[in-house]
């Protein structure tokens, strides 16, 4: 017996080394059953929440959501490259640029069915002429959002941004670009322009503004002209919509003058992990019905007919905010990619906000 029993112990650890063996390759190489996830960068408040919870249930997919302020912090992030999206939603001219430094994939139609919806005069962009990595989301126009009992004659210039009567009552843009931009035109120049002369001109005059401003801010605008904490601020058109839903004291203008016009568009980064979710989250954001539930939350006017007919075109068209006059929208000009002068703008505005 005792003989026995010296084999039998070896054997049983041989056995035992065997099986943990056998599970360990077979939890190793089975189909992982990890959740699918995408990664989407989006601007702060540009989506209803309770469609990224819908795409959820839908398909299983969970979505990582981050949020960025300006087309800037988004691409410097990008272009850094220590992350990878899935899918981000910049505006034109950083879509151009992103296209030529090759930080965007083209986008396989075949997989976004819905983009029948989306109106064609939306496509075909200077920023994407071939529409092959963007689809369109969002658009709009820059202006003044005002409080109606303390602006009282409505504002036709973008000279009420220079007005004394509102020091320390304004709000500006926490946005080198755009606010460099309406700079510009205020200067009688062009928002694009990369002349030093010209930039000169815009610096001096938002230095000359600065005392007067109450602050440079982002999504933070909409909270604070709701609760009537400065009578006029550089708004994007879809937060004016956004604040005169809450409250009957504001109203919007797009300045004489002219302004910018933006189209804002879902794109996937070069570097996208999940390209199948990424396209399947984006077909679904072009749905009729989540593009329109989207709407009716986010405020921007949108370039999906088929969720405006949905909602009603005629309401739709109704706002003159997001369905400006042809005579507004020709004195409107979408930002151009501007390439090393970039930095031009950046160097101005970090000496605009510094010691704000
Ligand atoms: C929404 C940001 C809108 C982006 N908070 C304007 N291009």
């Amino acid at each position: 017996m005792a003989k026995n029993n010296k084999k039998i112990v070896p054997i049983a650890i041989v056995c035992a080394l065997i099986a943990v063996a056998a599970v360990a390759a077979f939890l190793l190489t089975r189909p992982s059953k990890e959740k699918e996830t995408i990664s989407v960068y989006n601007w702060g408040d540009y989506i209803d929440t309770a469609c990224l919870d819908l795409f959820e249930q839908e398909t299983g997919i969970e979505v990582i959501y981050e949020v960025f302020e300006t087309n800037e912090d988004m691409y410097a992030k990008i272009a850094e490259g220590g992350s990878s999206y899935d899918v981000i939603i910049p505006s034109d001219y950083m879509v151009e640029r992103m296209i030529e430094e090759q930080l965007l994939q083209k986008i396989n139609w075949d997989n976004i069915p819905n983009i029948v919806n989306i109106d064609p005069r939306f496509l075909h962009e200077d920023y994407d002429p071939e529409a092959a990595y963007s689809v369109p989301y969002t658009w709009g126009t820059m202006g003044i959002l005002y409080n109606t009992k303390r602006v009282t004659t409505p504002p036709t210039s973008w000279q009420t941004l220079l007005d004394p009567a509102y020091a320390n009552d304004m709000l500006m843009l926490n946005s080198p670009r755009d606010t460099l931009g309406i700079a510009l035109v205020m200067c009688g120049h062009d928002l694009n322009s990369t002349d030093p002369a010209d930039l000169e001109d815009a610096k001096n005059l938002l230095l000359e503004q600065k005392p007067m401003v109450l602050a440079y801010v982002v999504d933070e605008v909409k909270d604070k002209m709701i609760a009537g904490e400065a009578s006029v601020a550089l708004v994007w058109s879809g937060d004016a919509t956004f604040c005169m839903d809450e409250s009957d004291d504001l109203d919007y203008v797009v300045p004489e003058e002219g302004s910018n016009i933006f189209y804002d568009s879902i794109c996937i980064p070069a570097n996208a992990r999940n390209v199948s979710g990424a396209e399947k989250f984006i077909d679904f954001l072009c749905r009729a019905d989540i593009a329109a539930m989207n709407y009716e939350y986010v405020g921007y006017a949108i370039p999906n007919t088929a969720a405006i007919e949905l909602m009603g075109a005629d309401e739709y068209n109704a706002s003159p905010v997001n369905n400006p006059p042809q005579e507004v929208l020709d004195k409107c000009h979408v930002f151009k990619y501007l390439g090393d002068d970039t930095k031009l703008y950046d160097q101005i505005w970090t000496e605009i906000i510094s010691d704000f």
